[in-house]
């Protein structure tokens, strides 16, 4: 019997289906390298929503009429895309939000303000975005529970040897980790750290922001609590994401925001909430944009997110061999086989955004600061890096011109 190829990534192809890519940028080919921060939206996203707008656009649960039914069967249809995408047991309990923010604070407030006092322990990363680190901070603070996380080895991985010692630092019941992170690319070990969360009567909430667009996700593989993303980062529009979380538990918590649509009867001395996923979906929705966050998904699942890290992967080897040889590049992060499609580093001598600001005038697009990872950058001892971020529109030549582009910075200052 023949083996089947693995199905493989073929960006040169897939770049076409970008129109952001037909516009140079200083007289130069667009290498956008930012895909951690916000990725490219392709035709079939764009025209998913404008064909939504024109044929079936109304407010959602609201209409007896045709065209809102026809509006509610695509939000709906979106919401078990989203479901499929990371293989949640029910539509029901992914909740639509503007995005991983957001429904990182819909746990801190809805399950954090009402289950966590004094000698409970909030266990955070010192990896971790500020959207999963400041709002349990917050809470930690507003309920008197003790605020903990877990550091990083000099590789900027996590390092497990300390959870005994915050175990014993009182009742652990939240543990909040991310899957990928978004300054160094690590991979985190989120099995691991869920069986441990669940040991002490934790609640385990992961940020899958820099995860669900590059990887396969399966919450109940993980066998984690709640994980949050945006739809931005995965090739579809900005204003809305996904909260999933365990039923039992978004049964149990209070409701989030309050108002039209969330409730179930409202008198004036009581309002009951609606059912799942309704209660914590106050308001009229991001219509439309669910409607392309789930074009996105067919998109993504049509490629397939298999191919997509390991086009990411090659990409990284790459990039780390072609940064190497360059005299006074400091790299961060983990090796190849632990980390996704990011790579953090230093010009030695060079603070980061002038070499963002060079970079640009040949057309490379990176980031420069501290990726709302402070104390992240507090642990490498900067205040801020560059990074290079790839999807499955980034092509080798990109890279290339990052390259080129370093060694102009170099002979600037050199
Ligand atoms: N968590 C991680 C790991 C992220 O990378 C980001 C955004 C967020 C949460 C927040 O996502 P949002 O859609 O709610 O804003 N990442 C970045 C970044 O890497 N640089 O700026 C934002």
């Amino acid at each position: 019997m023949a083996v089947q190829a693995k199905p493989k990534v073929d960006a040169h192809r897939l770049r076409a289906d970008f129109p952001v890519f037909e516009h140079p940028v200083h007289g130069k080919p667009l290498a956008y390298l930012d895909s951690a921060v916000t990725s490219q939206k392709p035709r079939q996203v764009l025209d998913s929503m404008r064909d939504f707008y024109e044929t079936s656009y109304a407010n959602v649960h609201r209409g007896v009429y045709t065209l809102s039914e026809r509006a509610t069967a695509g939000f709906e249809g979106a919401r078990e895309k989203v479901r499929a995408l990371v293989n949640a047991p029910e539509a029901r309990e992914v909740i639509f939000t503007r995005n991983a923010t957001e429904g990182l604070n819909l746990v801190a407030y809805a399950w954090g303000l009402w289950n966590l006092g004094p000698g409970d322990v909030v266990v955070v990363t010192e990896l971790e975005h500020h959207s999963n680190f400041v709002p349990w901070q917050y809470m930690a603070r507003r309920t008197g529970a003790d605020f903990r996380m877990i550091r990083l080895d000099d590789g900027g991985e996590l390092d497990l040897s300390s959870l005994d010692e915050l175990a014993a630092a009182g009742r652990v019941r939240v543990v909040a980790a991310n899957l990928v992170s978004n300054a160094l690319g690590t991979v985190n070990p989120i099995e691991r750290l869920a069986a441990w969360g669940h040991e002490q009567g934790a609640i385990v909430v992961v940020d899958g922001a820099q995860a669900a667009p590059h990887k396969r996700i399966d919450v109940q593989a993980l066998d984690c609590d709640f994980l949050a993303f945006s739809a931005h980062k995965l090739c579809g529009p900005s204003g809305v994401g996904a909260l999933w979380g365990k039923a039992e538990l978004l049964e149990a918590m209070e409701p989030f925001n309050l108002g039209g649509h969330m409730i179930r009867k409202v008198r004036l001395e009581e309002t009951t909430w609606g059912e799942l996923p309704h209660k914590f979906e106050a308001g009229t929705s991001p219509i439309a944009e669910a409607v392309g966050f789930g074009a996105a998904i067919d998109y993504l699942e049509e490629i397939g997110l298999e191919a997509i890290e390991e086009h990411e992967r090659e990409l990284t080897v790459y990039a780390l061999d072609r940064l190497a040889e360059i005299p006074g590049i400091k790299l961060y992060g983990p090796p190849p086989d632990r980390r996704a499609g990011i790579v953090s580093f230093n010009v030695e001598g060079v603070h980061p955004h002038d070499v963002a600001q060079i970079l640009d005038l040949e057309g490379v697009a990176i980031r420069a600061g501290h990726h709302c990872c402070q104390p992240l950058m507090t642990r490498l001892g900067v205040s801020a890096t560059n990074r290079a971020s790839f999807y499955l529109y980034t092509i080798t030549e990109e890279i290339d011109s990052l390259v080129s582009g370093l060694h102009k910075v170099k002979k600037l200052f050199g």
